[in-house]
C-alpha cells in the first residue's frame, strides 16, 4: 500500500498494474520473446515505480510443491527479486492459472502474495484490485472447476502426484483452456450490461460507494470506463499480444501499451 499526499509538483513515484502474461504457455509460440519483453518493461520502470501490482495469471501454470517449483521463468523471477531488493513493492495476485502459489514467491522473490481480491488505498484513493475470475460469473462449470482447484483436499491429493504427471497435466490443461477461449472468441468486449466484471463492480459500489478505481485482469481485453462520477473501471489487457499496463501517478491514471524503444511514463 503506497501512502502519501498528492503533491502539486507530483514528484511521487508511479504505481503500475498489469496482468495475464501466461508465461510458459505451450500455446504461445513466442514465449521467450514475451518473457524478455516483460522483463525489459519491468526494468524500464524500476526507478520510477513505488509499487507494481501483478493482477494474476502471470504464469500459464504454476504449481508449487513443498520443496519443488516449476522449471523456467528465470528472467522474470530474477527481475522480481531485483525490484523488491531495490525497495519496489511488488504485489502478486494469483489468477485462475496460478492459484497454486504459496510461499516461494514471497520468500524467494520478496513479493506480497494476494490470493483474494483486495481493497487498498493508494495515494489517497480507494482501489479494488482483483484478477477477476469468478466475480459476477454465473457459469456453473467454471464455478465447479474453481471450487475443485481451490479445494484443500484436492490440492493435497494433486501434490501427492509426482510432478512428472502433475506439471505435465497442468501445462496441458492450461494450453487447452487457452486454445478453447481463443476458438470461442472469448476475448471480445461483451458490452457493459453483459460484461461480468462491470456488473460485479456496479453491484459492489452500491454497498461501497467510496471505491475510486476497479482494476481487473483475466479478460484479456482493454477496457477503461466510468461507472460513477468518481469511479473508473479498467481491465488491463494482456502481456501476450497487447503488452498493456495501467500507470497511476497519484492524480492521473492511464492505460498504456509498452512500446519498445519509447520512453514511457
Ligand atoms: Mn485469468
Amino acid at each position: 500500500m503506497v501512502n502519501g499526499q498528492c503533491s502539486m509538483f507530483n514528484d511521487m513515484k508511479n504505481v503500475y498494474f498489469l496482468s495475464d502474461a501466461h508465461l510458459g504457455s505451450l500455446a504461445i509460440p513466442h514465449a521467450r520473446m514475451q518473457e524478455r519483453r516483460l522483463v525489459r518493461f519491468l526494468d524500464s520502470i524500476k526507478e520510477k515505480a513505488a509499487a507494481i501490482y501483478l493482477l494474476g495469471d502471470m504464469f500459464d501454470f504454476w504449481y508449487e510443491y513443498k520443496n519443488v517449483v516449476p522449471k523456467g521463468f528465470t528472467r522474470f523471477l530474477g527481475k522480481l527479486s531485483e525490484l523488491t531488493d531495490l525497495g519496489v513493492e511488488v504485489h502478486f495476485f494469483t489468477g485462475n492459472h496460478d492459484i497454486w502459489a504459496y510461499e516461494y514467491l514471497e520468500k524467494e522473490c520478496g513479493v506480497i502474495l494476494h490470493k483474494k481480491p483486495i481493497t487498498t488505498e493508494i495515494y489517497g484513493h480507494e482501489f479494488f484490485l482483483a484478477h477477476g475470475d469468478g466475480l459476477g460469473d454465473p457459469d456453473a462449470s467454471f464455478k465447479l472447476l474453481r471450487a475443485i482447484f481451490h479445494n484443500k483436499v484436492c490440492q493435497w491429493l494433486f501434490s501427492a502426484l509426482h510432478p512428472r504427471w502433475g506439471i505435465s497435466f497442468g501445462l496441458q490443461w492450461a494450453k487447452h483452456s487457452y486454445i478453447k477461449h481463443k476458438e470461442r472468441n472469448d476475448v471480445v468486449y461483451l458490452g457493459e450490461d453483459k460484461e461480468h466484471l462491470v456488473r460485479y463492480a456496479r453491484e459492489y459500489i452500491e454497498e461501497h460507494p467510496d471505491i475510486d478505481y476497479f482494476l481487473f485482469g483475466h479478460r484479456h481485453i482493454e477496457l477503461d470506463i466510468k461507472l460513477e462520477r468518481h469511479t473508473r473501471l479498467m481491465i488491463l489487457g494482456d502481456w501476450i499480444s497487447q503488452f498493456t499496463y495501467a500507470v497511476y501517478d497519484g492524480e492521473h491514471m492511464f492505460l498504456e501499451e509498452y512500446v519498445e524503444g519509447e520512453s514511457q511514463p
